[in-house]
């Protein structure tokens, strides 16, 4: 009697342990379709594929790593101005204004660090990037013109992975764009949010047509190319779900990563804080000007809005800053004195290198009694 009872409960067990086998492979099958079933979908390749031959200007670089939409784009309207034309092309026909969804997108992107890249391979796969790393679309009229910032110290490696991945999505976007290198000179603490500052100043030097800005950190590639990147009626964060936060959201006041702020927008807000040394809260403090301003920040869809970041350790002078608790409570009292009115820098030197422009700008060191906490 107790061996058929043991029977019939291993019999029991091994039912259920096969129910749970196959409940796995079930999900892992779903989770393995979400990313690559695109890869069979012949008829939407197709589409997209001749989306892009559709264009008699279209570049002919493929995009890199990509796999076709799921869906239609976002349909959040983009702030509405209309840039006067600056690239006349060769044709007679007078250039339309570029549609607010680009045709030729092709959606969620397959991002990987794995494979070796050198700048040599980014410079020949995007030959129509003029020097300085600037770009405009051929075959109409950009509605905004980008400068794209990127806060910068020995992340040479990091950098040839974003210029690599982003050259192609910005195109495919149809962006009027210039991508600048913000490189903080020497060895002092890092500070993020000043050198985004220094960027925008830097940014409308070079060309005063720049309407929109972009702040993003170097080691963020967005693995969707419906994630559009330009400025919108309300400030934007388009960094929502990253890989290392489960891609979800950390908090609701979360505006680190990448960020947008149109010009006006920006100026708004005074800037970012200048006096953030080392890692932490100054993205924060960014959000708080952004709602005590009377603005919100305004978001894509968190399927489209996901990220992968390049795995790195902690850098050297870049620690978390101790100040920043008590600093983000006082956004209120701080913001009007400090920020891009208070600004304050050296210009050590601007190269334009192929794929951007580098500006590398001493911005001095935190006060004694931060640089000792
Ligand atoms: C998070 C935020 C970032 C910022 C930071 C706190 C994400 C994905 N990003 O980044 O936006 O709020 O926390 O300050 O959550 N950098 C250099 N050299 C250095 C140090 C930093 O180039 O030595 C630049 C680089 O562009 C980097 C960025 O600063 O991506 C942010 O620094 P991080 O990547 O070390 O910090 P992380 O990933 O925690
Ligand atoms: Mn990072």
């Amino acid at each position: 009697m107790t061996r058929l009872l043991l029977g019939v409960t291993l019999e029991r067990i091994c039912k259920a342990v096969l129910l749970l086998c196959l409940l796995h492979f079930v999900i892992i099958m779903i989770l393995y379709f979400d990313v690559y079933a695109q890869h069979l979908d012949f008829f939407s390749r197709f589409n997209a594929r001749n989306a892009s031959r559709s264009h008699p200007f279209s570049n002919s670089s493929r995009p890199n790593s990509t796999v076709p939409s799921y869906g239609p784009a976002s349909a959040e309207a983009p702030s509405p101005s209309t840039k006067p034309s600056t690239n006349q092309s060769t044709t007679e026909k007078p250039l339309q204004p570029c549609q607010e969804t680009p045709p030729g997108l092709v959606g969620r992107l397959l991002i990987e660090f794995s494979s070796p890249m050198s700048m040599e391979r980014v410079q020949r796969e995007n030959p129509d990037v003029r020097q300085g790393g600037k770009y405009s679309p051929p075959d109409c009229l950009p509605r905004q013109k980008v400068a794209i910032l990127i806060p910068f110290r020995h992340r040479e490696h990091h950098l040839k992975y974003w210029l690599h991945y982003l050259h192609p999505i910005l195109r495919r976007q149809k962006v009027a764009y210039g991508i600048y290198i913000i490189n903080q000179f020497g060895e002092d603490t890092f500070n993020r949010a000043k050198l985004l500052n220094v960027g925008f100043m830097e940014a409308l030097k070079d060309d005063e047509e720049y309407d929109c800005f972009i702040f993003s950190d170097v080691d963020l590639i967005p693995m969707d190319d419906r994630n559009l990147y330009r400025c919108y009626e309300q400030p934007r964060h388009f960094a929502v779900g990253m890989d290392k936060f489960g891609f979800r959201l950390p908090y609701a006041g979360y505006f680190g990563g990448v960020s947008g702020l149109s010009k006006s927008q920006f100026l708004k807000i005074n800037g970012f804080p200048n006096e953030y040394w080392g890692w932490g809260g100054e993205d924060d403090d960014i959000f708080n000007r952004i709602s005590l301003n009377g603005m919100k920040v305004s978001r894509p869809d968190i399927r489209i809005g996901r990220y992968r970041m390049i795995k790195h350790e902690r850098d050297k002078h870049n620690e978390p800053n101790p100040q920043r608790f008590t600093k983000i409570q006082n956004t209120k009292m701080t913001m009007k004195r400090d920020g891009i009115s208070s600004l304050q820098y050296r210009l050590v030197e601007i190269s334009r290198q192929p794929m951007y422009t580098n500006i590398t700008v001493e911005i001095g060191r935190p006060p004694p009694r931060l640089a000792r906490g």
